[in-house]
């Protein structure tokens, strides 16, 4: 009876032992996997970060699939997760299901928490922010879907946005996606001639514009804009007009009153079921030859790949305020700001202003009063503030911060240092996410990783879930081809009328892969370093340049030397250029110099025009092409001034 009782405690307390042991161990690996993505609970043998990355290039259709289907509203389900083809540049993700982009932005937070905040329009009156729910969005959103409609827009049409970031823009983008049209939203800075360009390609009848719009204190005529670019734009049959400012501006019979003409409409709108692969955007980038290429992404991947990467990469978690400072009118304001955001029940900022208005302190007071929990921004406005001073970011409390996120160029060391020390104190991750508008959402970045996975200063380090990077040779000597081998989501689908310059410029450098024209390193630990693009390099003498350690060079010595006019020699090799600029002779050293001046020529979203820099080292300034994306003309004039002065044309001063 004795060894009965023994034994069957024995057997009881090993089969407990087991169970305790498998409960941890279950719940080692839910806690890992959780923190990783809670949906890869499903995935059979993948217990960390590394190995839900495998799974996702492994196993891309359980992984997508599967991802697909619990984190969106499908109005019926796909039955292929994908079907491409890299050689016929032919992406599709998701056919067979329908979906609408608004209900999934909109509609389904209004069911569980309508009084949450979607929006928070940080206007250039610091200050003065507007706060809108997402039952007031969804409100704005029908009301102009209905207006629309009256206006005779209808499914597959493009409705062309020239707006400054504000909830209406918003509310036009998803109005837009709600009864099947597409937007192609462009830039608020952008002259008439690259508007009508765009309007032109896009072939819009229909346009939607402020009176005005205001940034840094200066009110500019939006409204002026559109009515010189429209005049050489036949397809266009209306301008929908809101008031940002109360100043009145001459009416035709061409415009609309937006906001007099929507509160006529109902507020509900029924939105239409659109297949996976339908249109939702059109966003243009300039492309190498300076004619700009109109982008194209669809519906369901775009969608999916934006929310997961806002969602992982920023660690974002409801209830965070997320503060990304770039405009609408890039593919980050569309894919993090708009469609990730919004897609995760995110409450998210439209910034309208500038770094610097009303003064260098500005991005910090406003995380301090909208408690911003994840920042994102460009390197060149960090490296600006940096040199104003650390007592413009102490002054403010940054406590909410917990992620600090860098994009749209690489971000030199000493930028990202500063950042990291004292933007975010020490203690907020920093992320240098590298993306393009080609690929839709970031597909490089440090996070997500393992917890507490190092992060290394200026590098994008790691691809995300379902990326595959590949780098393939080149005669740079800067950089490897960065490529990436299998298709995910997020990637543009086609060149809007130009599928075969789709084709050649993605997929046919590299058979089997989409090339991305920028290069890269790979470090020992298998981390990616961008160093910058590949289509754009300074070419002389037969030695080519990569652009980005020539930026580099430029930062550094702009700050070591407080000089304005720096000279770099470009027949040497990138390592021979930094000692020479190390030791400072560079001005001296070599036959062929550029003269980069303070302002290089920069597009107002702040990258260098590399192709312009080149035209004028290869003295072909006649063939500069499309300028209009320029923040300063004059500087591209200053710039072929001084090359031609150096040139020897100028020996005699
Ligand atoms: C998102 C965006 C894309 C180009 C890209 C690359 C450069 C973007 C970067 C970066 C180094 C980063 N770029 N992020 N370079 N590090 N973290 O900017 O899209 O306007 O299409 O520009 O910007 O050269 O190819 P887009």
């Amino acid at each position: 009876m004795c060894s009965l009782w023994r034994g069957s405690l024995l057997t009881l307390t090993s089969s407990l032992n087991r169970r305790v042991f498998q409960c941890c161990r279950q719940f080692g690996r839910s806690y890992n996997i959780a923190s990783c993505m809670p949906e890869a609970v499903a995935f059979q043998g993948v217990s960390d970060h590394s190995g839900l990355y495998k799974f996702s290039v492994n196993e891309s259709d359980r992984f997508w699939g599967a991802v697909a289907r619990q984190r969106l509203s499908w109005i019926s389900p796909f039955h292929t997760v994908q079907n491409c083809d890299f050689s016929q540049g032919k992406i599709k993700w998701f056919e067979g299901g329908k979906l609408n982009v608004s209900v999934n932005c909109l509609d389904r937070h209004v069911h569980t928490c309508p009084e949450r905040v979607a929006l928070i329009w940080e206007r250039d009156e610091p200050g003065t922010e507007v706060k809108i729910t997402y039952r007031q969005l969804l409100e704005l959103t029908c009301r102009l879907g209905n207006l629309l409609k009256r206006q005779g827009v209808r499914r597959g049409d493009c409705v062309t946005i020239y707006m400054p970031p504000c909830p209406l823009a918003v509310a036009s983008m998803l109005a837009c996606a709600r009864i099947g049209a597409a937007h192609n939203v462009v830039f608020a800075g952008f002259s008439s001639e690259a508007l009508a360009d765009r309007i032109r390609d896009a072939q819009s009848s229909t346009v939607i514009t402020v009176n005005q719009g205001v940034r840094g204190g200066k009110v500019v005529d939006l409204k002026r804009t559109v009515d010189q670019a429209v005049q050489n734009c036949p397809s266009v049959q209306q301008v929908l007009v809101a008031m940002r400012t109360e100043n009145t501006v001459a009416m035709t019979d061409r415009d609309v009153p937006l906001e007099e003409e929507m509160m006529k409409e109902d507020v509900v709108c029924e939105p239409v079921a659109m297949d996976s692969e339908d249109v939702l955007f059109l966003l243009y980038t300039s492309g190498s030859t300076g004619k700009p290429k109109g982008l194209v992404h669809t519906q369901a991947g775009y969608l999916l790949y934006t929310s997961l990467t806002h969602r992982y990469v920023f660690n974002y978690h409801d209830g965070d305020v997320f503060g990304c400072v770039a405009d609408i009118g890039w593919i980050t304001g569309h894919s993090y700001i708009v469609y990730g955001a919004l897609c995760n029940g995110g409450t998210t900022v439209l910034f309208e202003s500038t770094p610097v208005y009303p003064n260098p302190g500005r991005y910090w007071e406003m995380v301090e009063r909208l408690e911003i929990n994840q920042f994102y921004g460009a390197p060149t406005a960090i490296r600006l503030l940096l040199k104003y001073g650390d007592e413009w970011v102490q002054n403010y409390n940054r406590s909410s911060l917990k992620t600090l996120g860098s994009v749209g160029e690489p971000i030199n060391t000493e930028a990202w240092e500063w950042y990291h020390r004292v933007v975010g104190d020490g203690r907020c991750p920093v992320v240098d996410t590298w993306w393009q508008t080609e690929t839709g959402g970031i597909c490089i970045a440090p996070r997500p990783a393992d917890p507490e996975a190092e992060i290394v200063p200026g590098m994008a380090m790691r691809p995300f879930y379902g990326i595959k990077p590949a780098l393939l040779d080149t005669e740079v000597v800067t950089g490897d081809a960065l490529c990436i081998s299998q298709a995910w989501p997020g990637m543009a689908r086609t060149i809007h009328n130009h599928h075969q310059r789709f084709t050649e410029t993605y997929f046919q450098p590299y058979p089997g892969f989409f090339f991305t024209g920028d290069g890269a390193h790979r470090s020992k630990e298998g981390y990616y370093q961008i160093v910058g693009r590949l289509d754009d390099v300074i070419n002389v003498s037969g030695h080519r340049l990569g652009t980005a350690e020539l930026e580099d060079v430029v930062v550094c010595t702009i700050k070591s030397h407080q000089i304005k006019c720096i000279y770099i020699a470009l027949r040497c090799s990138a390592q021979q250029l930094r000692e020479m600029v190390s030791r400072s002779i560079a001005k001296y050293a070599c036959p062929d110099f550029i003269q980069v001046v303070r302002c290089l020529p920069k597009t107002r979203s702040g990258k260098i025009m590399r192709r312009v820099l080149r035209k004028v080292v290869e003295r072909n300034t006649d063939e500069l092409g499309d300028l209009s994306t320029l923040d300063d003309p004059d500087s591209v004039h200053e710039v072929i001034r001084g090359h031609r002065r150096l040139r020897g044309d100028g020996k005699q001063q």
